[in-house]
């Protein structure tokens, strides 16, 4: 049985999970637009994400559109069983339960999302489905999980032993502190702009670990984790996502763009909506990332620690996020 009274005691939200690889990372020049515009472009939250940048730009130059490039590319962290945060290998919730969250958008303001979704190594796929075959946006659970089957997904155990094994240590005490940054972030968040300059973005995760069964983040809610706007851009979020959604953090800063913000700004305008409205921020991780509609992009994050994955052009480089929160 669970220590529930301990998860109740030590905080409603914590931090999601551990990196998968060390990264080296630049950090981005100080300035509106961290790096020259130019399509096509891919762009992903966290450094280890750069394979995942290099497979949505692979897939775009094979003729692929954007949106095939940001299914392919957050296909791959969610087929890592190393990357402990996305699809196969992810932390389960506090019930042992893997339960994954991911939405697609594209630049018809077409969107598919999919929520506590049980057993499906692609859930991003599962959203394009959604996307693409049914009326809906949104398709939460069991019904989900039906809906994947009945288009020929396989339901599968994508609980690894490893992270069995890490589940089990983390039972004995089931504290759930919310202590920023002592790990990485892991959720892809992941955006391209195609050659015929078309945008689309998406968001795939197993949500924050050790999190209530039931629990969904920001990451499939369209205006949260993600948006993309194709007059505008787009943004992405990952970390704490109980901050994202009660600021409609991506919705948000591309708003802000519209209104002739550049994406940098319009980051950092997103990060301090949180800090000026919910206490306690500094305790948590939010980083936010990204891009106009000619190749610029921004980032900016709560805390130390944010790092993001670019190919633009067919150069792939990462880089560490400027923050708010400095000591
Ligand atoms: C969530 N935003 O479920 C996700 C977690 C995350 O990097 O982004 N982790 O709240």
């Amino acid at each position: 049985m669970m220590k529930r009274r301990n998860f109740i005691k030590s905080g409603a939200i914590g931090v999601a999970s551990v990196g998968v690889l060390a990264c080296k990372t630049e950090k981005a020049p100080v300035q509106n637009v961290n790096s020259k515009p130019g399509l096509p472009i891919s762009i992903a939250t966290w450094a280890p994400n750069a394979d995942a940048v290099d497979a949505a730009m692979n897939a775009m130059n094979e003729g692929g559109s954007s949106l095939d490039g940001v299914e392919k590319g957050g296909s791959v962290p969610e087929a890592n069983p190393k990357d402990m945060s996305v699809g196969y290998g992810g932390r389960p919730d506090r019930d042992g339960k893997v339960t994954l969250d991911a939405c697609i958008m594209d630049w018809e303001m077409n969107a598919g999302s999919v929520a506590f979704l049980q057993g499906i190594k692609h859930p991003l796929s599962v959203a394009r489905r959604v996307m693409e075959k049914t009326p809906h946006v949104m398709l939460a659970g069991a019904g989900a999980q039906q809906f994947a089957i009945e288009e020929g997904f396989e339901v599968e155990n994508i609980l690894t032993e490893e992270a069995e094994k890490q589940y089990k240590e983390w039972v004995k005490t089931a504290d759930y502190k919310p202590v920023a940054n002592i790990e990485l972030h892991d959720t892809i968040g992941i955006m391209a702009i195609d050659e015929s300059k078309k945008l689309a973005g998406a968001c795939t995760t197993s949500g924050m670990a050790y999190k209530m069964h039931g629990r969904v983040g920001d990451s499939p809610i369209i205006g949260a984790g993600m948006y993309v706007d194709d007059e505008v851009g787009g943004a992405v979020a990952t970390g704490v996502g109980e901050l994202v959604l009660k600021t409609c953090g991506s919705f948000l800063i591309v708003e802000l763009m519209r209104q002739g913000r550049s994406p940098q700004e319009a980051c950092e305008e997103g990060v301090k909506r949180i800090a000026n409205k919910l206490k306690d921020f500094e305790q948590f991780q939010v980083g936010f990332l990204a891009i106009d509609k000619v190749g610029n992009h921004g980032a900016y994050a709560i805390q130390k620690g944010f790092n993001y994955a670019i190919n633009q052009g067919g150069e792939t480089k990462v880089y560490d996020s400027d923050f708010l929160v400095k000591e």
